[in-house]
């Protein structure tokens, strides 16, 4: 309970940060930027999001930490300086502040329109659970920001128990295969079999791919293989804090 308080008080004042993980073409020139929040706690030291994610779920927190994320990963990304001679996007995990919401649009709208980032540099990412079965408005909404510029990302696809057909039926732009399927893609048959199979269906449909969690040049070189269009993991980099990202991006490395 004590840490539940806690957690309202840092999400209104202080204490979140933002630290931001580099997704890469194949050629290395960053596109984007996913923020991943932590948590300084004062006397705990860095409490990761698996630890208070399921405090916020909890005490209803979700929304509004969702809202400070929003807010803060657009403001500061508004002000990106380019890579390579092309400004990255920024992406944004959605887990409280859904699309199904009666105010989503005018939420979203009012937050990126006062942050001055531009339209077309924003990710929204969402669970698969969360792109399901959305009612009509929930559509019109995602549709008008898409109109916009904003793309949406499936998280973690792959992962929930829907079969891979579905796809055609989550209204995302953009595929993040599971580091669970890339962890495995170098050796193991049946794993390359599945993220081959995920690729080739997202090419089918439309959508981007994105790989989750790429940790070696071997995952790279097959991934590469397969055709996936984006990279995301410790082989290209960690998540960094902002002042680290902007080194990077100026670097131009
Ligand atoms: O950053 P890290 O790799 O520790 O993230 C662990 C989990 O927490 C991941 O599943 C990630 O999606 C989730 N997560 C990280 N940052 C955010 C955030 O800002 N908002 C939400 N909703 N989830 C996040
Ligand atoms: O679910 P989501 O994609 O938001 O998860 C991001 C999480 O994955 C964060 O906790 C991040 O630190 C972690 N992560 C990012 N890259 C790698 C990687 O290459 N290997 C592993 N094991 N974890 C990673």
């Amino acid at each position: 309970l004590a840490l539940e308080a806690e957690l309202r008080a840092a999400i209104t004042g202080t204490g979140l940060v933002l630290q931001y993980q580099p997704v890469v073409g194949p050629d290395g020139t960053i596109l984007s930027a996913e923020a991943l929040v932590r948590w300084h706690h004062p006397e705990r030291g860095v409490i990761p999001p698996n630890d208070f994610l399921p405090v916020a779920q909890r005490s209803g927190l979700l929304r509004e930490l969702d809202l400070w994320v929003l807010r803060t990963a657009c403001a500061e990304a508004a002000s990106w300086p380019e890579h390579r001679g092309r400004r990255p996007s920024v992406a944004v995990n959605l887990a409280g502040l859904l699309p199904g919401d009666a105010d989503f649009l005018p939420v979203v709208d009012a937050i990126v329109t006062g942050s001055g980032l531009d339209w077309g540099h924003l990710v929204l990412e969402l669970v698969e659970t969360s792109l399901v079965a959305l009612p009509p408005h929930a559509l019109a909404a995602m549709a008008e920001l898409v109109d916009r510029g904003v793309r949406f990302a499936v998280d973690d696809f792959g992962t929930g128990y829907s079969s891979l057909a579905r796809l055609k039926d989550l209204p995302a732009q953009t595929v993040k295969v599971d580091r669970a399927f890339v962890t495995g893609v170098a050796d193991d048959p049946a794993a390359f079999a599945v993220a081959r199979a995920v690729v080739d269906m997202a090419r089918a449909m439309g959508r981007t791919t994105v790989a989750e969690g790429v940790e070696t040049a071997e995952q790279f070189h097959v991934l590469r293989g397969i055709g996936v269009d984006a990279y995301q993991g410790w082989l290209f980099s960690r998540p960094l804090p902002a002042p680290r990202l902007r080194e990077v991006f100026a670097g131009g490395r």
